[in-house]
Parts: C-alpha cells; structure tokens; sequence
C-alpha cells in the first residue's frame, strides 16, 4: 500500500511512452496505432498535466500546513500563451519527453507548434502579470493568482487589403489541457438589488437585497516553478447560471424562457475588453469586475476561515495585489463582507482593510484612469456605492484636518468626480486610499506619479509611493523560446544556474570580444533569423534576406509609441535609396524593417498606421530598384507565441515612444536579453536599461522627459524638419494611395496637431538609425555589442521584480515543499 501511496509518475522513456499512449486511448480516445499530430500534442499536454497536477497537489497541501502570509495577486488580464513547452522546462523533463517522443516517431517540436494561445489579456500588463506568476512559483512563494476565464481570448487580427479586421478568439474550441475545472468550486455573485435596514441586538445594519444572480465557478492553472518542485495556482473564474435560482419562476412561466434567461449568466466572463486605452463606463465590464473580485474575495475569506477565527490576524496572513485598477472593487467588497455580514464596526473593518492592499499602477496618462460613472454602480452594485461615498466622506474629513479648506485640493483627491456632465468614481484615488504602498513599474515613473497624476497624494503620504521596475522572465524569453542561445550561454558561464540567478549573465562580458564566442553567437542568431525569414515568407509571401538587418518594432498599435515615426523613417529610406546614384548603393545597408502589432478595433487613428503600412510595404517591396536593399513586412496577429519566434531572430528593435509616456516597457527587455540592439527614447524602463549595458552598446535618441512639455508649450515655434514635412506630404498627397483615408493620420502629426512629437524628434532619430547602420557592418563590434546586452539584462528578470515586491510591498517569504 505504502508503495502505490508514494508513487510519484515517473519519467523514464517507457513510462512516458506508456502514458502518453494511455492518453491516446482513454483521453483522446483515438487508436494507439493510429493518431496524428494534434492528436499526440493533446495526449502529450495530458501526461504533462498529470505530473503539473502531482506537484500542484503537494505544494497546495505544504502551504495549507505551513500556513504563511500568502500573496493574491489580482489582475484581469493575464497572457499565458503556449503552455507546452513551458511546462516541461520548468518540470525540467522537456529533453525525456522529447526522447520518448522520438521512438514513437514524433517530434517534440512538432507538437509544441499544435498549441494555441492563451490570450486572456491586451498588453503589457497581461504579458507582465503572467512573466510574475512564473517568478512567485519559481521563488517558491506562497502566492495565488486570480483572473478571469474569458471564452473569448484577445480577438484574432486579420488583415484583408491591409486593413484590419477583427475575429472572435474561441480559444477554448479544441479543449485545455491546462486548466482543471473545479465543479465544487463555486460562489455565488450578486448584482443590482435594493439596501435595506435591518436591527440586530439594538444594531442597525445595512442589507443587501440583491436582484440578480450568478454562479461563479473556478478553474484552476498550475504554474510550476522552475527548478523547484512547488507549482502555484492561477486560478480562473467562469460565469455560469446560478444554482439558487428560485425554482417557483419555472412552474409559473414559460420554460423555455426561464432556461433561456438563465443562460444569459454566461455572457459576464464572455469576452475580454479589447480596448486598452480609454474607459467607458459599460455595464458589462464593470460586472466583470464585480464578479471577479466577489468570487476570488469569497475563496479568499473561506480559506482564512478555515484556520483562523479573528479578522485582526489577516493582514498577517493575506496580502491583495491589485494589478492597476482594474479589481479595485475589491475594497469596497471587503469592507461590505466585513461590516454588513462579518458585523465589524466600520472603524475594525477600516483598519484591516488599510492594511491588506496594495496597488500598482501601469499607466501615465491622466485619461486613462479608470472612472466609473456613479449611476452606474448605484444600480449594479448599490451597497458599493455608500461604501465608497462614507470612505470618501471620512477621507474628506480627515484631509480637511490637515491641509485646510483648500477646495480645489480637496476635489482633486475626492474619490467622486463632480465636474463634468456626469458624476465618476475614480478608481485610483480609490485605489491610493486605501493601498498601504502604491507602486510604479520604472523609476521615471514613479517620478511621474509623484510630480503630476498622484502629486496631491504623494505630499499627503510620500512613504506609501514606491516603484519596482517591471521585468520578465527569463525562462520563458531565453530557454524555451531561443533554446540555442540557452545553450550556448550555460556552455560557456560553464553552469545553468543562470536560469534562477540572472545575475550569472554578467559574467558574459568577460567573452564579448572573444572570438570563438562571437562565432558561435553568431551563429545561433542567424539560425534564429533563418526560422524568422521562413515565418515572413510564409505570412507574407514576402523573401528577405538573412544578411540584411532584422528592424523590429512588435507592440500594441498607439500613437504615444510612434509607429508612425518608423514609418515615416523607412519612407525617408526608400527616398534615398531611390535618389542615390547606383554606385553608391552597394554603401546602404541592407534592412527588413518588421512592424506587428494590434490596434484596438475602436482606434481610428491605430488602425489607419496599420493600413498605411501596408501601404508603403506594397510600394517598396514591389520596386526592382530597390530589391533587398529595403522591405517592409507587418506581422498580423502579433502574440506571444509570435513574439517568441520574432524576438530571438531581430538584430535592432524599437522602444521609441515620446519620452514620458511608457510606464516602463517590458518589450525591450526581451529583446535586451536576447541580444537584440535597442534603438530607443530614454523613456520607461529604457532609462535604466541605458545604466545598466551604457549609452555605448544601444541607439538612444529624442527629446528628454522634462524637455517635452516646454516642447509641447511652443507649439508651430518648435524648429521644422524639412525632410520630415516632405514626407508626410508624400503620404498625404497619394503617393502610396488612399490619399483621404491618410488625411487624418497626417494631421495628427503636422505643425501644432504633432502631440506626439514626431517632428521634433525625427533628425535626431534619423542619426541614431544612421548609428545603427555604422555599428552592423562592423559585425565585431555589432555582435559584442549584442553579447554585452545579454550580459546585462539581469537586473530585468521578474525574479529581481519580484523579489523587491515580496520584501518590500507583501511582506511574504518562501514557503519551500520538501521533495
Ligand atoms: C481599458 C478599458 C477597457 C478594457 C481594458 C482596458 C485596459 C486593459 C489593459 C486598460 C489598460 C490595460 O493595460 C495597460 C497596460 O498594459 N499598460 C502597460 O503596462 C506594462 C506593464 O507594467 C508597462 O510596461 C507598459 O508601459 C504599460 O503601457
């Protein structure tokens, strides 16, 4: 008995083999003798699963046991991508699988390229929030995630006549292997209702009479760590139709209807917002949020009161991340489940709840703060909304105390936006209230915060702001997508501990001018590049050549991120290379300008970069004259898996939004560890990735953060560019067609319309492009300069980022499983 109780799975060829194949038949149910391709990744993925679900177990039940602080990260966006590969490196059997694989006639690479994309999220902050649960399983810290269980991912870009169009992301249409659905797991979520009044023992309390209601339920994601045994859980909540409904409406009306109604519950975890920009106040996406935060509070609550009866002792034992705004509900929750079913005093409640938060913010812009129209949240969450008016009244009153009656001061910080046609709740005064620590994701950021958007709250509490410059992680931006240059780095640091220490990267700069080693990193780059040219031809039907130099710019479409100042770059290209005489052409070096990204579908003007692309593609990859001197490729539906592929493979990629305007960037960093050049503002996190390989090893160009502003001020007196004025007129006038359709575009950046700042930036980011050209024929120089970036991105690792948030901001330590 004792022998069947500790059998853990094993990994020998033979019983892979024998597991994979038992997948085959009772999983998959297909033939053993007989199955194709998609069927074996499904098989495979199930083995994995299995040995994830092992670990997951072990680690959950340690935790339980040990019983430490724990940390809830909340987020609603989380972009896993592939989970495959990732997996089986982390579990550290990727090389067994891979044999087992071989002697049934499969190739392991093969079947990882079966798997779709989880993309439950936009951007940067999705893509950050998933690179962090890597980091908190492969430090061994006792975290959760929470997110939602979209069924539609981030919509699928399709190009048609180099206009963007959007497709559904039913990404769940052929199973997922990686989720564990837990029936049993389920809360109930309450919406709309009426507050009512109600005396118990001489006490008056508010109820709840709510309206609407739905079942959440859970699915969990094991995230194994790498190198340890400990594998966390993200775990993802579902809409479906509540349990508790009153059977009564069944008898008394139309069945049919009834059962139609109830399945309306589902459309709440639906589909992912697709905009990541502006918000507008949609009842669907506040539900969302409602739903989330209700459902991840209830299982956060049970948990703790499963082992302890006092709420004095939980922020000894919970710490609640919230990732941006977004869950920020989740303070108003707290405070309804502790004063109005825990029956705390609101003052008890308080403290605990000033006491358990903390919030980091990923933007800058004042208009993209998240606002919630007040109206709105009075009739889908009306207990909510006195919550949030007696914190702000309290608030108020406290801040009366101590910066006098300075009216507009005060309306400023109020959590309730009065002006305007309609009254707001803003989430982030909300959000800073209430946090303990309110983080940055680069220093300049932070530097932002405290001077412009939060300057009131940074004056009132400067100990609370704080930054953690973001990162990502290097096992799924180094090991699993560019395996050959893992090697060639394990093989000449002489160990694989880098992988958990990327601090060891350093010690590649004792090799950057050694020649063998820049052969050898040579190499693995053009191999990267010929699997990227292959991709480009088969996307585009567009042949590039491996020599020339791979000129990257992969993000979401946005005008603050200047797109539209690559373009008119490779335009100026184009112009000279047609103007030069032929002899001086063989001078030119050869460039594939790379542009992917997608816009969101309700952004006119992102949409229209995306066209004109295409359009300038068109024209200068058809031009004889031109040949592989210079071509333009777009990449439609840029993802992560995609972004594996293109970042090992790039020579130069572009970080160029106008300085001051990107939290921090985490694109960049990728491509720094992979050995990929940035020609970039001093903006973000590029500021510190500028101290940590120098100005020396990277193309830095473009007005300064503080000169942007007094910039902006001069309006039509800021100098001209001829070159730069030349070209838009090109584009406006026709030259690449569709001369009205640009109309609008060029006036985003001609004379007093340029906000972004393109015109003023452009000479100096001509040079910087000009340097580039001078650095990679110097191929010496070009690949020592690669080698150093390497060497020096480890301080970018969201294990450092991590790190700094558990010591500093959560106050939790590692909680180890023992094999
Ligand atoms: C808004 C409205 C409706 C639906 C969704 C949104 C929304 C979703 C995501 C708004 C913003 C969202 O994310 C913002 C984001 O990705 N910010 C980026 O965060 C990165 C990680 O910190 C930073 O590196 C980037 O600089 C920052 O732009």
């Amino acid at each position: 008995l004792f022998g069947l109780m500790d059998g853990f799975l094993k990994n020998d060829p033979l019983s892979l083999q024998t597991d994979i194949l038992d997948h085959v038949e009772y999983t998959v149910a297909r033939s053993r003798f007989s199955f194709d391709d998609f069927e074996a990744y499904q098989a495979l993925s199930h083995s994995v699963r299995d040995r994830l679900i092992e670990r997951w177990h072990e680690t959950q039940q340690y935790f339980k046991r040990k019983d430490p602080k724990r940390l809830y990260f909340l987020s609603l966006e989380f972009l896993m991508g592939r989970s495959l590969s990732n997996s089986v490196i982390n579990l550290g059997i990727r090389d067994h699988y891979a044999d087992a694989l071989k002697q049934l006639g499969f190739d392991f690479e093969v079947l990882a390229e079966q798997e779709g994309d989880a993309a439950l999220g936009n951007g940067g902050l999705a893509r950050l929030s998933a690179c962090q649960m890597d980091s908190l399983a492969t430090l061994d810290f006792p975290a959760w995630g929470y997110g939602l269980r979209y069924q539609y991912g981030s919509f699928r870009q399709v190009i048609l006549d180099g206009f963007q169009h959007e497709q559904p992301d039913y990404w769940l249409n052929f199973g997922n292997p990686w989720e564990i659905e837990r029936v049993h797991v389920s809360y109930p979520v309450k919406f709309y209702g009426t507050v009512e009044e109600d005396i118990l023992n001489g006490q008056k309390y508010k109820i709840w009479v709510p309206g609407e209601m739905v079942e959440a339920v859970a699915y969990d994601n094991p995230i194994p760590g790498y190198g340890t045994r400990n594998t966390i859980n993200l775990r993802l909540w579902a809409a479906k139709p509540s349990g508790q409904d009153d059977m009564e409406s069944y008898n008394t009306g139309d069945y049919i209807n009834a059962i139609v109604n109830r399945q309306k519950a589902e459309t709440i975890s639906c589909v992912l917002y697709p905009d990541d920009r502006s918000y507008q106040g949609k009842e669907l996406r506040l539900k969302q949020h409602y739903f989330f935060v209700s459902a991840s509070l209830q299982d956060i609550i049970r948990r703790f009161k499963e082992e302890h009866n006092n709420f004095e002792t939980l922020p000894d034992k919970v710490a609640l991340q919230l990732t941006d705004t977004h869950p920020s509900l989740a303070i108003a929750e707290v405070m309804r489940v502790f004063v109005d079913e825990e029956h705390l005093s609101w003052n008890r409640a308080w403290d605990i709840v000033c006491k358990i938060f903390s919030f980091t913010t990923h933007t800058i812009q004042p208009e993209a703060l998240e606002k919630i129209p007040v109206d709105l949240l009075g009739s889908l969450l009306p207990r909510h909304l006195q919550i949030i008016y007696d914190i702000n009244c309290n608030f108020m009153e406290e801040l009366k105390k101590k910066i006098g009656l300075d009216y507009s001061r005060l309306s400023r910080m109020s959590i309730i936006e009065e002006e305007g046609p309609v009254k707001n709740i803003r989430m982030a005064n909300l959000s800073v209230i209430c946090s303990h620590t309110v983080n940055g994701v680069s220093r300049i950021h932070l530097e932002l915060l405290k001077t412009k958007v939060f300057k009131d709250f940074y004056e009132l509490w400067p100990q609370k702001f704080q930054y953690k410059t973001n990162g990502v992680t290097q096992r799924r931006w180094i090991v699993v997508s560019n395996p050959n240059l893992c090697a060639l780095i394990s093989k000449w640091l002489g160990t694989e501990a880098w992988i958990r220490n990327v601090d060891l990267l350093m010690g590649l700069r004792e090799y950057a001018a050694d020649a063998d080693f820049q052969q050898e990193w040579k190499l693995v780059r053009r191999l990267n590049k010929i699997r990227l040219a292959e991709y480009i031809e088969a996307m585009s039907g567009v042949k590039v050549s491996i020599d020339a130099m791979f000129d990257v710019q992969i993000k979401r479409i946005h005008e603050y991120k200047r797109q539209l100042l690559n373009l008119i770059g490779i335009i100026h290209r184009y112009d000279c290379i047609k103007n030069m005489e032929k002899s001086d052409r063989r001078k030119v070096v050869p460039r594939v300008c790379i542009i992917g990204g997608k816009a969101a579908p309700g952004y006119e003007i992102a949409k229209k970069i995306i066209k004109l692309c295409h359009a300038v593609a068109e024209k200068i990859n058809n031009d004889p004259g031109v040949g592989d001197l210079l071509k333009l490729v777009f990449i439609p539906d840029y993802n992560v898996s995609v972004a594996e592929l293109v970042v090992p493979g790039s020579d130069l990629s572009q970080h160029i939004s106008t300085a001051g305007y990107e939290a921090s960037g985490t694109g960049n960093m990728k491509f720094l560890m992979n050995g990929c050049l940035l020609l970039a503002t001093a903006d973000g996190s590029t500021v510190e990735i500028i101290e940590e390989i120098g100005e020396e090893n990277m193309f830095i160009f473009g007005a300064k953060v503080h000169e942007v502003p007094t910039l902006r001020d001069k309006g039509s007196a800021r100098k001209p560019s001829l070159q730069f004025a030349r070209i838009v007129r090109m584009i406006r006038e026709g030259y690449f067609g569709f001369k009205d359709y640009f109309g609008s575009l060029c006036d985003a950046v001609e004379g007093n319309g340029d906000f972004y700042l393109l015109e003023h930036d452009f000479e100096s980011y001509l040079e910087a492009q000009a340097s580039a050209d001078k650095a990679f024929v110097d191929q010496k120089r070009w690949t020592q300069m690669s080698i150093l970036s390497t060497a020096g991105s480890g301080k970018f690792s969201t294990d450092r980022t991590i790190a700094e948030y558990a010591e500093s901001t959560w106050g939790i330590e590692p909680c180890k499983c023992p094999f």
